[in-house]
């Protein structure tokens, strides 16, 4: 779901830069008003798009299953701001074949030597536990 909202934005954004400007813009005085970034291009319609800023790029993070469970542990994210975590299942003999990070709505397969890639916002700063499908194998992010 975040990601298709990543995907719709960015989409967005190329759409309107490919777009011909309206006609009826008072460029100068806008200009002035929208701060510097890459939606300055599209001052004339970016209202509704929140312009992204350092908090909105994502966070790429990994992970793997080893027979010690989720490595690394402790890893640190950033409250509202997007998260790819990519987690990589490396062994057979933990029953973590699974990653559930209930409190955002994560829940992904871990297919064995396999990259999966969840991504998620936390919403709250403090702890975000994961755990494998049953709920027993995990950890927690902090969330500042
Ligand atoms: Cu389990």
């Amino acid at each position: 779901m975040v990601r298709s909202f990543v995907l719709s934005v960015l989409l967005l954004a190329a759409c309107e830069k490919t777009a011909a400007p309206p006609p009826a813009a008072p460029k100068p005085l806008l200009r002035m008003a929208v701060p510097p970034g890459p939606m300055a291009a599209v001052a004339g319609k970016a209202a509704v798009v929140p312009a992204p800023g350092p908090a909105a790029t994502p966070l790429d993070l990994s992970m793997t299953v080893t027979e010690k469970g989720f490595e690394p542990s402790g890893l640190a994210v950033q409250k509202d701001r997007p998260v790819r975590l990519t987690i990589t299942r490396k062994t057979d003999s933990t029953c973590a074949k699974a990653i559930v990070i209930k409190d955002v709505g994560v829940r992904a397969d871990l297919p064995l030597d396999q990259p999966v890639t969840v991504t998620f916002t936390p919403k709250q700063a403090g702890e975000l536990r994961y755990t494998c499908g049953m709920g027993m194998v995990g950890g927690v992010l902090a969330v500042k």
